[in-house]
């Protein structure tokens, strides 16, 4: 359910059309932005936990436009019920609902037991089956086919993220020819993994009708434009181009951000420094090691906590002295293998705290409860340690945020896995190897052990990356080069 009605601003129709891009009063107008995600809003910034809905609702505060996606919600009629339309300041937010048949193959199906365990380098955990394939691809054209009387070709149309490989290519079918981009938040994986997708070469020529498609990284990039060379005879050109079959892409990176300034101000809020201030006082000398993700299997949570307990084996001075929060919200609770991995933590950290708890001491916390944005900034600043160890991750803006956070008289430590996409921005972090239990355990003993002037040496390096890669950059400069890029002709 969308939430945030203090937002509305009266006087505004409930009308997701704008004439903006076809306004005659000779105003040089910028066309109207249309993004398309699975889950839409909120625009506040104090969503639910979800990195994707923290980067778009930063671009569409600040520019306004139409935000088209899944309402959360099933019901019978499905993707041809009635669209329900809310309307924030400049923003319309516009939903419709899956059917139950939908939600089962479109998006647990599909997106999250096949797409998502694959492009994480998970083929161990991917399954694949036709049925799903076909529902992915038929919601794909359903949601282009009620979203084509809601825009116009002087629109700008973002679609984001591994549930609408195809939407852009059914957009053209149903005539669009205005500009049109893509952007994954999650990583692409190599050629060798991904044609384990029955469907693999579909889903790339899909991606083929898109004007421009972002990558968090570079690997991913180059990720794609193999699979573009290596499985459809694709030629890669100047300027980042592929192309395949007389159709041609461009590919580029765009490493998402958050709106630091914002989060630095959530960071001093009174409710930041409650949240600051019990945590201390629990904590009493103890130095506060802390961990913020979805609980997601591409997240490493398994192997913080081996690393910590390792620390804990190895540096025996740090019993009784340091103490482990995870803050891991539950995601996608139903499907098999996060039952299997909530069942693994939680034996993990009892096995953990059987283990090591003295009577005033318990050495690890796992909290599955979620916390305001504005709470969560006071933990952050409270932590001396913050460990951010995916073993595969887009971007990671929980290390951004973190960053963000910290007092700059008395910085904390950030330990970023190699395998996040945030390293190639945050290089003065402590980077770890995240299945290298070992290099966990080092890594932590050297953050909880590191001087004050290294402390504030690398801070001053990362927080300069965060303040700079911001979220409205990232827009920026993704509609920046899609407006560079010609609208295509009708595939
Ligand atoms: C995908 C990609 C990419 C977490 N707990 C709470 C809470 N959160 C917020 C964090 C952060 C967001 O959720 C998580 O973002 P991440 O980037 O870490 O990860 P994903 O959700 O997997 O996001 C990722 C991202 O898209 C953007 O492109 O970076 O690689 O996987 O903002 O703070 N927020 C609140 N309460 C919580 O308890 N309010």
């Amino acid at each position: 359910m969308l939430t945030g009605e203090d937002d509305n601003e009266p006087g505004n129709e409930p009308d997701a059309k704008s004439d903006d891009a076809s306004s005659s009063s000779g105003a040089a107008q910028p066309a109207r932005l249309v993004v398309v995600s699975n889950r839409v809003g909120p625009l506040k910034d104090e969503g639910r936990a979800g990195g994707l809905a923290v980067g778009l609702a930063d671009a569409l505060r600040r520019r306004g436009g139409l935000w088209f996606g899944w309402s959360g919600e099933t019901s019978p009629e499905g993707t041809s019920g009635p669209e329900k339309t809310e309307i924030h300041g400049q923003t319309a937010l516009t939903t419709i609902d899956l059917s139950e048949e939908d939600l089962e193959g479109f998006y647990y199906g599909y997106a999250n037991r096949s797409l998502w365990p694959l492009l994480h380098y998970r083929l161990d955990l991917a399954t694949f089956d036709r049925q799903s394939d076909r529902i992915y691809r038929s919601v794909n054209q359903r949601f282009a086919a009620r979203l084509s009387p809601l825009i116009d070709d002087g629109d700008i149309v973002w679609v984001h993220d591994y549930h609408f490989f195809y939407l852009g290519s059914e957009l053209r079918q149903c005539g669009f020819k205005g500009r049109l981009g893509f952007f994954l938040h999650i990583p692409f994986c190599p050629p060798d993994i991904l044609t384990a997708l029955p469907s693999s070469h579909d889903l790339v020529r899909a991606m083929l009708a898109y004007d421009l498609v972002g990558f968090q990284t570079e690997s991913d990039r180059r990720n794609f434009v193999a699979f573009c060379v290596q499985e459809l005879d694709g030629v890669e050109g100047a300027d980042g181009t592929v192309s395949v079959a007389g159709r041609s892409v461009r590919a580029a990176v765009f490493p998402i951000g958050i709106d630091a300034e914002s989060f630095r101000r959530f960071a001093v809020s009174p409710e930041a420094g409650e949240h600051e201030e019990m945590l201390r006082n629990i904590a009493r000398d103890r130095l506060q090691i802390v961990g913020v993700d979805r609980m997601d299997y591409s997240k490493g949570l398994v192997q913080r906590l081996q690393g910590f307990e390792r620390l804990l084996e190895d540096y025996p001075e740090n019993r009784g002295a340091v103490q482990l929060l995870q803050i891991a919200p539950l995601s996608r609770a139903e499907l098999g293998p996060y039952v299997d991995l909530r069942e693994e933590l939680e034996g993990l950290a009892g096995r953990l705290n059987g283990r090591f708890a003295m009577l005033d001491w318990t050495p690890v916390q796992i909290m599955t409860r979620g916390f305001s944005r504005r709470a969560l900034a006071g933990i952050y600043r409270a932590a001396r340690v913050c460990m951010v160890t995916p073993l595969r991750d887009g971007m990671n803006l929980v290390a951004k945020e973190y960053v963000a956070a910290q007092d700059p008289d008395d910085p904390g430590v950030l330990i970023l896995s190699r395998f996040a996409g945030a390293r190639a921005e945050l290089g003065d972090a402590l980077i770890v190897n995240p299945y290298a239990i070992d290099d966990i355990a080092r890594a932590l003993q050297r953050a909880l052990t590191m001087p004050l002037e290294e402390r504030q040496r690398r801070y001053e390096s990362m927080q300069a990356a965060v303040f700079t890669g911001t979220a409205a950059r990232w827009c920026d400069s993704f509609l920046a080069k899609l407006d560079e890029s010609a609208p295509q002709a009708v595939v």
